[in-house]
């Protein structure tokens, strides 16, 4: 780790609270002069760190820029040790993340940027991922589950999120089956699971879950395409909660549901959180679009419908895009 963040390191373990030159010096062996170099830099990137006199450095608690430094404090013991990697911009977490997951990392490694250049969204779409007003991330996971058990990953995703977006806000999102959270009508979260097949054995090596979420709201507002359908978790800049409380929140809850994805008890929660039961929707495929009733989610994460003619249908993730009639 480089002098600059363990520094970062210590004011993100004390944050907002005052740390003084001298302590941080002593703790890394470095002179003052050191330390107020890098304090300096640190200041340039973005960090708000105020210098008090007497009492020594402060790392304001609305400073928010996304760090491994920042997201560790709020990491289960058990999962302090994940490699995490951060960036200012990326093309794709999702695309880094699956040559990271080619090259052999580990599972629980986790990709997270401030802005992305090319945020993918399912079957190619684009997904919005402007600069510090998101969460972008990828998680890899090496699971060992069977074809069956390991599309549950979608699924549960949408409920490991809501459940960390609950936990830090007390905003409860909706899933817009499959994995599209939503609150208050509009969408906040998009959910993208990629899975890094073996081509030897023909089995799944890991799965790259990519999460993007809209943190804060652009006073610009969304681009015109989707300032119908998006939406943000806070209407400005929260003071209370850094987008890396949520991503620790994000990381914790997703790395404990899937020890016990294959119980399938997380899906009963899913049920509770589903914005489409009982409600008409259209299925939309490359045939055309039809009317529906969702009735029911089954052990595998479909969505049981039933057409207007009365015939009942099972929808896989894959294929399909669905539009409830109240959005
Ligand atoms: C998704 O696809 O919503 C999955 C998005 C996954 C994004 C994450 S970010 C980290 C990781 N790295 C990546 O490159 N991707 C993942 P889908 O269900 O296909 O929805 C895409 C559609 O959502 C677009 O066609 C737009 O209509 C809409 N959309 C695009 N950007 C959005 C945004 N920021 N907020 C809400 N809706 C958006």
């Amino acid at each position: 780790m480089s002098t600059r963040n363990e520094i970062l390191s210590i004011l993100e373990q004390h944050k907002n609270m005052p740390i003084s030159g001298e302590t941080i010096a002593s703790q890394l062996n470095i002179s003052r002069a050191a330390v107020c170099k890098n304090i300096k830099h640190l200041k340039e990137e973005g960090y708000q760190i105020e210098a008090a006199t007497n009492r020594g450095y402060i790392l304001s608690s609305v400073s928010d820029i996304i760090s491994k430094e920042g997201i560790l404090p709020f990491l289960l013991d058990q999962y302090k040790n994940i490699p995490i990697e951060t960036f200012k911009t990326i093309d794709s977490t999702n695309l880094y993340a699956k040559r990271l997951a080619v090259d052999g990392a580990e599972s629980g490694t986790c990709v997270i940027a401030e802005e992305q250049t090319k945020g993918r969204g399912r079957r190619g779409r684009d997904f919005y991922s402007p600069k510090g007003y998101g969460i972008y991330m990828s998680l890899i996971l090496r699971l060992n589950l069977n074809l069956l058990d390991s599309v549950l990953i979608t699924t549960a995703a949408s409920v490991a999120v809501s459940r960390a977006i609950e936990s830090v806000t007390t905003i409860s999102p909706k899933i817009k089956w499959v994995n599209d959270l939503y609150v208050n009508g509009k969408k906040v979260c998009g959910i993208l699971t990629e899975a890094v097949t073996d081509f030897e054995t023909g089995t799944i090596d890991s799965v790259v879950l990519g999460i993007g979420i809209n943190f804060y709201q652009n006073p610009d507002g969304f681009p015109d395409e989707l300032t119908q359908k998006a939406g943000a978790l806070f209407g400005q800049k929260p003071t209370h909660i850094t987008r890396n409380q949520l991503c620790a929140a994000i990381i914790n809850e997703m790395l404990n549901i899937v020890q016990s994805l294959s119980t399938r008890a997380y899906l009963s929660e899913y049920k509770e959180r589903c914005l489409v039961l009982n409600q008409k929707i259209a299925v939309i495929t490359i045939n055309g679009s039809r009317l529906a009733t969702a009735l029911d989610i089954d052990s595998n994460g479909g969505l049981i419908v039933r057409y207007e003619d009365g015939q009942l249908d099972t929808l896989n993730s894959g294929e399909i895009t669905i539009r409830p009639q109240t959005l």
